[in-house]
């Protein structure tokens, strides 16, 4: 058992609290995880906020992190101690249905026990320093200094890359790129809207002008994104707050002489912008995807006659399979093919780590960087 710090969602919608917890030793599979780094995903406060349908409390959340492996339960042979991983909320089992599939990336192995904050054997691994079991999150639970994921849960990645960067390939920065590579699969010289500039939305673009597309437009309701959007790579920018009266996908339709765009993606988690990123698209041929995660139980609604002539995918994590992919992004960000560095705006102490939420809030957060040891 190790006793160490970890950031407790006690309540949905309250702050999160920081405080001592225990952290079981890894069962057959399992691997415990020494975390260094971990960013913050809109995901998260998604959840701690309660819009989550699975959201339970009081739990450990966090799915944006990196760390080294500390210890190795029964039976695993893929990692040793002293190895760097990233945890992954989508396993890679590489024996399932889906896993054999080259259609989908969403690894069926252990998401009913993901699902409901607990490990493969149905139970928690965490404990506060009472002896109440906290829930797991996402599987990976990357705001602990200690984390027990599943073997099939965690990316061996290169020992040099810096951790408090890399971190960052556990989520946004790999799901905005490869929504475009591996999900749209993009073509030279198509042109693209990325609704939403966060982290996702970014790496949306990062993917758009790595394909070589010819017009980017990055959209957001605030202007302070767009500077960043240009410098990753977008030839136009749109704030539909400025053009009161019309709807994004007219303004879109406006912006490319009247025939809409070739692929759109919603980075934002909104239903009416899900959709208005779907009508932003060519009628006859357009494809569209959406990443956001909207709140429960709302839907898109959409005629026949919009849908017909177009085509519409979601992605998760940017259709990546984990175990193979993440090291392979972990290794290009080395040699300097995508970026990593410029997604970050704001680093805290755990101690802090409320402060990275509202920085999100204060809406001039790209990413924030929580480092999980003040003395390391
Ligand atoms: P973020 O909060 O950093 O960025 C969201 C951006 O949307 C902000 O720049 C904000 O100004 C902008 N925005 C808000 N309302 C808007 C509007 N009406 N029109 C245009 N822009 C608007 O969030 P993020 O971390 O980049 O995540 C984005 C979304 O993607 C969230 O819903 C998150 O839960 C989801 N997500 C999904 C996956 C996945 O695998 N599908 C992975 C990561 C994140
Ligand atoms: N309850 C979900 C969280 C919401 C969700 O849909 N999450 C997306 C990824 S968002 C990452 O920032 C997802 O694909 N989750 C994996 C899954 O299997 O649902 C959750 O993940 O717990
Ligand atoms: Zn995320």
């Amino acid at each position: 058992m190790i006793t160490c710090k970890a950031a407790v969602a006690e309540e949905a919608k309250k702050e999160l609290v920081v405080k001592e917890v225990t952290v079981g030793p890894p069962q057959a599979g399992e691997v415990r995880v020494k975390i260094l780094y971990t960013g913050v995903c809109h995901t998260d406060e998604y959840t701690r906020s309660g819009l989550d349908p699975e959201g339970l409390f009081p739990s450990i959340l966090g799915h944006e992190g990196a760390g080294i492996v500390e210890s190795i339960g029964e039976g695993v042979t893929s990692l040793e101690v002293g190895d760097h991983v990233v945890p992954l909320y989508i396993p890679q089992c590489r024996d399932c249905e889906f896993c054999n599939s080259s259609k989908t990336n969403l690894c069926g192995k252990i998401r009913s026990t993901q699902g409901i904050g607990v490990m493969p054997d149905g139970t928690p691994r965490f404990k506060d320093k009472d002896g109440n079991e906290l829930y797991h999150f996402m599987g990976t639970s990357t705001f602990c200094q200690y984390t027990v994921c599943p073997e099939i849960s965690l990316a061996k990645v290169n020992k040099e890359a810096p951790l408090d960067k890399i971190c960052l390939l556990g989520c946004g920065i790999t799901t905005g790129y490869g929504a475009v590579i591996n999900t749209l699969k993009i073509e030279e010289g198509s042109t693209v809207a990325v609704i939403g500039l966060g982290g996702v939305g970014l790496a949306a673009i990062m993917g758009a002008h790595k394909s070589k597309a010819s017009k980017i437009i990055a959209v957001d309701i605030n202007p302070g994104k767009f500077e960043r959007a240009i410098l990753f790579g977008a030839t136009d920018t749109l704030n539909p707050l400025e053009q009161k009266g019309k709807e994004m996908s007219e303004l879109i339709f406006e912006m490319t002489d009247g025939v809409g765009v070739d692929y759109s993606i919603e980075c934002v988690g909104t239903p009416h912008l899900m959709k208005q990123s779907f009508l932003s698209t060519k009628p006859n041929g357009g494809a569209s995807c959406v990443i956001g995660v909207a709140a429960a139980g709302q839907t898109i609604d959409l005629s026949s006659e919009e849908v017909m002539g177009r085509e519409w995918t979601g992605s998760a994590f940017g259709g990546t399979k984990s175990r193979d992919q993440v090291p392979e992004l972990v290794d290009d960000y080395m040699k300097g093919d995508i970026k990593v560095d410029e997604f970050i705006t704001h680093n805290f102490p755990l101690d802090d780590i409320n402060d990275a939420f509202h920085a999100m809030h204060e809406g001039k957060c790209i990413r924030a960087i929580v480092k999980m040891f003040d003395d390391e």
